[in-house]
């Protein structure tokens, strides 16, 4: 009987997580005919993703980062193009702590 329990309380909280986690939606329609649809939930981020490390990065070990060797790092890769300040096809250290840093 106990492990009844327990089974109907483990699945309890489940449900729950799950519901918790849903978005949920509504909609209300105005006497005008216009129709609002409400959706709310737990806000959806990105997950994050450590800072790029230069030296792990740099697998040719040059001192400079290729656009090549950026692909380990999604965003960094993706932004490549903006972090190379003097637009020379590679970052320095420095270009890199400019990007890291911006907000
Ligand atoms: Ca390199
Ligand atoms: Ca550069």
């Amino acid at each position: 009987m106990r492990s009844f329990y327990l089974v109907a309380i483990a699945s309890l909280l489940v449900a729950s997580t799950q519901l918790a986690a849903a978005d949920q939606t509504k909609t209300i329609k105005s006497a005008d005919g216009r129709t609002t649809i409400l959706t709310w939930g737990p806000a959806h981020q990105p997950p994050a993703q450590a800072q790029p490390d230069f030296d792990q990065l740099d697998r040719d070990g040059d001192g400079m980062l290729s656009l090549v060797e950026t692909e380990a790092h999604r965003l960094l890769h993706s932004d490549f193009d903006y972090a190379d300040l003097n637009s020379d096809g590679q970052l320095s250290r420095a270009e890199l702590a400019r990007w890291v840093a911006q907000p």
